[in-house]
């Protein structure tokens, strides 16, 4: 069974891309799998070294978005693709808005190692 780290890398980390194309989120969503039954709302890519984004859990604490704790703010900026569903889209056909962005990015980790669960948000 996948982890919950094990998700975190396929839902979120794409080190190996420093240049999207419009259609990156629409291919990207499919081929990660990440709809299941529903079109995400929003998704984001990291397009960092691994190491710097699990870094990221022993940078600054900050309070999270929803209920859990444990959520932490890079000090640095980070390359990212924010993929935001379109507002006419309808399952199975999940259209995409791509946009790259460079922001500090907030992650949830959890557990022994103490790895990144959650993409909380972008700051
Ligand atoms: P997951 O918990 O699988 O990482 O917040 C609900 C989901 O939306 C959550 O999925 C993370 C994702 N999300 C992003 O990927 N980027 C964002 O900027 C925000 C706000 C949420």
């Amino acid at each position: 069974k996948e982890t919950q780290a094990e998700k975190f890398l396929r839902q979120h980390m794409d080190p190996d891309t420093s240049t999207v194309t419009a259609s990156y989120c629409n291919k990207m969503m499919k081929h990660q799998n990440i709809m299941v039954g529903d079109c995400k709302l929003v998704n984001t890519f990291i397009h960092e070294p691994l190491p710097d984004v699990q870094a990221v859990c022993f940078q600054g604490n900050v309070p999270c978005k929803n209920t859990k704790p444990n959520c932490h703010k890079s000090s640095s900026k980070m390359r990212i693709t924010d993929c935001h569903l379109k507002k006419e889209a309808k399952y199975p056909k999940c259209e995409y808005e791509t946009q790259q962005l460079r922001k500090s990015i907030i992650v949830t980790c959890e557990g022994n190692p103490y790895v990144p669960v959650h993409f909380n948000g972008s700051v």
